[in-house]
């Protein structure tokens, strides 16, 4: 009943316009396909599986994905048609082989990950079981190494302000987040950000910014000169929308540090200058902990840069017991690369992307090693994204514990929040831990 059929796949376009992979995967005995379509990063990491693109100037800039769809319809459908999608291990393990690289960098991991997660996909639909509970059926033999709760709503993290590579670089660090630690339930979580993200629209206006501007992942993309500045209005948009910044609602930063590091440096907009500030490591660690000294934060992301372990280290003895450190670019989903930080004492928690990895199985693995070493995963979204939800069906089915959208508006965000709000309500069983998920 589940053996596969038949792939085919297309050239779709992401929430940038950017073309993309979507696959679609049958299997016997189930006349609808599954369907996967895949995301896309613009802050990527060094370390990232390969997205796949035709290098094409003449056509959409080189990013066309049409060398992907020919490696899925064409080596991967013959190498994957007859086996059993079921098991979802064995597939693939078979989509890693194939390839034959560590990066995936000969299929494309773009076209490797449209291919599992349509397989996840088709299989539900052949059991005729919603895709959390496949998910779940998946992540089983995972889940033995994991004290997660089962079917834990997640804690989201709310992107309130962009900068960095999201939105023109107006702005060195890249998300100022809100998490809605209080609230009692996912709905409620939800809605606490859609007010604090509409008075923020309001806060900014007030103060003399563009309140309506947004960047890829629909926070406010204002013009301003400092980090700290951004964190002070989304502290007053705390306060302004009624609640109490640190108790009801907590800040995040994603520093995405590697983005503005060059030549063994960090460079920072400096306060109404034109200058750039050149800070080491130390230094940008110290005003990291001045801010979390000032501000309600508890979640910092990739404060540093890629590779600097050291760095890492002395960040973590710093403030590795005050604030969720998570490791994005430093990990990348890559379970040796995340065993490499669990051994280093570096960072206490990461982000977790399907497509940085590009298959569904080393995506769970990368989430067991964390779960196991104590290390507190994040499911995100890429800030080029799909009307896609599968990451919300995954954060609940692992009970992963947080998830990482972007903002409260724009569609291919809305797609995901709106899966969980559904899953919160019909899903039997479900459970809400809210802000404690960061003292675990
Ligand atoms: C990040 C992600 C999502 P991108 O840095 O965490 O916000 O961005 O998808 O561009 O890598
Ligand atoms: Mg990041």
């Amino acid at each position: 009943m589940t053996i596969i059929q038949h792939i085919d796949a297309r050239e779709i376009y992401d929430s940038r316009g950017r073309p993309t992979v979507e696959v679609e995967l049958h299997v016997h005995g189930c006349a609808q396909a599954g369907r996967a379509l895949v995301p896309s990063g613009a802050s990527t990491g060094r370390f990232e599986a390969l997205e796949l693109r035709d290098g094409d100037r003449g056509r959409l800039d080189g990013l066309g994905v049409r060398k992907a769809l020919t490696n899925v319809r064409g080596e991967i459908a013959a190498a994957l048609i007859g086996m059993d999608a079921l098991d979802q291990h064995a597939l693939d393990r078979r989509l890693c082989e194939l390839d034959g690289t560590p990066s995936k960098a000969r299929l494309g991991a773009n076209a490797i990950l449209g291919v599992s997660l349509a397989a996840a996909h088709a299989t539900a639909q052949a059991l005729r079981i919603p895709l959390v509970e496949r998910l779940e059926q998946i992540w089983q033999p995972h889940a033995q190494a994991s004290p997660a709760p089962a079917r834990l709503l997640p804690l989201p993290m709310v992107n309130m302000i962009s900068g960095g590579l999201h939105a023109g670089g107006n702005l060195d660090i890249q998300d100022v987040l809100v998490l809605p630690v209080g609230s009692a339930s996912f709905r409620q979580a939800f809605e606490w950000c859609v007010q604090v993200y509409t008075c923020l629209g309001r806060t900014l206006t007030a103060a003399g910014y563009e309140g309506r501007l947004v960047g890829d992942e629909g926070g406010y993309g204002p013009q301003l000169d400092t980090g700290a500045r951004a964190i002070e209005l989304v502290v007053e948009a705390i306060e302004a929308a009624g609640f109490r910044p640190g108790g009801e609602i907590s800040v995040g930063l994603d520093v995405a540090a590697t983005h503005f590091y060059h030549d063994g440096r960090y460079r920072l907009a400096m306060h109404g200058a034109g200058s750039r500030r050149n800070l080491d490591a130390g230094q940008l660690i110290d005003e990291l902990c001045r801010w979390v000294d000032a501000y309600p934060i508890v979640s910092i992301e990739d404060g540093l840069a890629v590779d600097v372990w050291d760095g890492w280290r002395v960040l973590t003895e710093r403030l590795g017991e005050r604030v969720q450190l998570i490791g994005d670019d430093l990990f990348v989903t890559n379970p040796a690369r995340l065993r490499r930080g669990i051994e280093a004492n570096v960072a206490n928690s990461v982000l977790v992307k399907p497509n940085q990895i590009g298959t569904l199985t080393e995506t769970l693995e990368t989430l067991a090693l964390a779960m196991a070493a104590g290390y507190r995963p994040v499911i995100s979204a890429r800030s080029g994204e799909t009307e896609d939800s599968t990451i919300a069906d995954l954060a609940v089915a692992t009970g992963a514990g947080q998830i990482k959208i972007g903002s409260v508006v724009r569609s291919e965000r809305l797609a995901k929040y709106n899966q969980l709000l559904r899953l919160e309500e019909t899903l039997p069983g479900t459970q809400w831990i809210g802000g404690r998920v960061l003292r675990g």
